[in-house]
């Protein structure tokens, strides 16, 4: 059965970075109000926001403090009311992050659960040390330890994450319960759903040593355990199904079997996942040693997992990547073109859209020069373990620099003006120096912008079923090309992208939809970075 959720191409906000009202220099709700009109017309029908909770900001608000309140750097409750009924009002639905494995450790049940006596000590997951050391050997994502120390009691609490980002306790059923709560809470105040945080680590199935990993020693005790699924599946049953609204999980370590788990349809867990695999095809084990991009090998896993799932959450971009033109295009000689391929490719998978802001005009990775323009506390942590591992000054900064999460992270380049039109005060992060020549205004009324082929596309999947429920077929995949074709009741579309120089092809023909070139038929020869659609 048709979904409104799958006919819809998401849109994800970042809302520090998207557009500041009052100048602050932090982007903000009526910031985001005021653009409501450029995301109707780009044909958006889902914002994603990225957290807007009360928050200390030691993870720009994956570290929530209060879950039922708006940040006031962010704006009041009434303007987040005002944002939902305004949204509403251009058919724009909303959707929130859902950040249940770790709180803030200034939350006030974390700041309670310090005292052993507290009710709220079984939050979290407390243990004492083992002969002056951690409980077990687990290391974090962010690349230090697990384990901290609290003094006041003497035992240490486990974080997967920063440590000011401690791990909820989901054996309690006080945890659930209290989850339930703040899920109605935003649910009846008229969001679509929630994009459901590192949702699939929740349950922790033993505080056992993990074998020795590069990274993440521990995974194998709460990577997509049983438990886990009990847990989505409660969820699922007791809140979700009870509104209009769907979820996509952020999935981290999936495969395709324990992606199905997740999100198969007759599961009952979540709607959708983000998978990682893609987004892992140029680096070596961990992002900061990057690969040189291959197309053929991004073009595969993107077709394994095409076919592997029910329903796909398709995404190059967002708050954690680097910018995709940049990373699986070209942000120099052929950026418009490659963006517009890229854009091809997003609108044309089987599955729902996410778009990351800025994405629609090309936004490229920062040009920031080092480390006191940077902001991202995983990016200052693996610097200094870079540091302790005595890896030399260069290759340091060159790691964080191709990956860091502020690549992306840096405002919206809105027009020419000062700070690009983010803020009339100064931007928490900097803006990137190509602002005069990469920005929105320049390109909104630009029939040959990046951003009115991102219009064109969303146009373009919204009338034609077949780019929405239609099959996905893969035909051609090598170094430099990756055709595909979709398929519905017969009729057929043939998606041709060209990731290098020039080149010719035979056996594709067809009267052409959509293309980044200026073409009405197509012979054979494929431009530089040219995207066609056949019909
Ligand atoms: O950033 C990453 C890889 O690029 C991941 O290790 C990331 O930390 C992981 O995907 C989880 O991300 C989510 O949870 C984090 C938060 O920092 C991220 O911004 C969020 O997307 C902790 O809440
Ligand atoms: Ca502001």
């Amino acid at each position: 059965m048709a979904k409104w959720w799958q006919e819809r191409v998401v849109y994800q906000i970042y809302p520090r970075s998207f557009q500041d009202s009052n100048g602050d220099g932090i982007g903000d709700i009526p910031g985001i109000i005021s653009r409501l009109d450029t995301l109707e017309d780009l044909g958006v029908g889902i914002l994603w926001l990225s957290p807007v909770y009360p928050s200390p900001n030691v993870d720009n608000g994956y570290d929530i403090s209060d879950y039922c309140d708006i940040h006031p750097e962010f704006g009041t409750m009434a303007d987040m009311e005002q944002l939902i009924a305004e949204a509403g009002k251009r058919d724009i639905r909303i959707i929130m992050d859902l950040v249940i494995n770790h709180t803030s450790d200034k939350h006030q049940w974390f700041v309670k659960s310090r005292d052993k006596e507290s009710p709220y000590r079984d939050y979290y997951i407390w243990r004492p040390g083992v002969n002056g050391r951690p409980p077990n050997n687990w290391t974090s994502f962010f690349g230090e330890d697990c384990w901290e120390y609290d003094e006041k009691s003497g035992e240490y609490y486990l974080h997967l994450f920063a440590k000011q980002q401690p791990d909820l306790n989901w054996r309690n059923p006080r945890v659930m319960e209290e989850i339930k709560g703040i899920m109605r809470f935003w649910l009846d105040k008229g969001i679509a759903g929630f994009r459901c945080d590192v949702i699939n680590v929740l349950y922790k199935s033993s505080l056992d040593n993990g074998k020795k990993k590069l990274v993440l020693t521990g995974s194998e005790h709460y990577i997509s355990q049983e438990g886990t699924h009990k847990i989505l599946q409660e969820l699922r049953r007791d809140v979700l199904d009870k509104y209009d609204c769907f979820t996509v999980g952020e999935t981290v370590f999936v495969t395709p079997e324990t992606g199905n788990m997740l999100c198969g349809e007759g599961r009952r867990e979540l709607d959708m996942i983000f998978s990682f695999e893609h987004m892992e095809t140029d680096q070596y084990i961990v992002k900061w040693f990057k690969r040189r991009f291959h197309a053929g090998r991004f073009a595969k896993v993107i077709s394994k997992w095409q076919n592997a799932l029910d329903w796909n959450a398709n995404y190059l971009e967002n708050h954690d990547q680097p910018r995709c033109v940049s990373r699986f295009g070209s942000d120099g000689q052929y950026h418009v073109q490659s963006a517009k391929l890229l854009c091809t490719l997003l609108l044309t998978l089987r599955g729902t859209p996410f778009i990351y802001q800025g994405q629609e005009i090309g936004m490229t990775n920062f040009d920031f020069t080092g480390m006191d323009q940077i902001r991202d506390v995983e990016s200052h942590n693996i610097y200094r373990l870079a540091k302790r591992l005595h890896f030399p000054a260069p290759l340091r900064w060159r790691m964080i620099k191709a990956t860091s999460r502020d690549n992306a992270r840096t405002p919206v380049q809105w027009d020419s003006s000062p700070n690009a039109g983010f803020t009339k005060g100064k931007p928490w992060l900097g803006i990137n120096g190509n602002c005069d020549r990469i920005n929105m205004a320049s390109q909104i009324n630009d029939p040959d912008s990046i951003r009115s082929y991102y219009r064109k596309a969303i146009a373009l999947r919204k009338n034609e079923r077949l780019l929405i429920y239609g099959s996905f077929i893969p035909l051609k995949i090598s170094k430099e090309l990756f055709i595909y074709k979709r398929e519905l009741d017969g009729r057929s579309m043939t998606i041709l992208l060209n990731f290098s120089n020039r080149r010719q092809v035979t056996g594709y023909n067809g009267t052409v939809f959509l293309s980044n070139y200026d073409r009405e038929a197509f012979d054979g020869s494929l431009s530089p970075y040219e995207a066609i659609i056949l019909g």
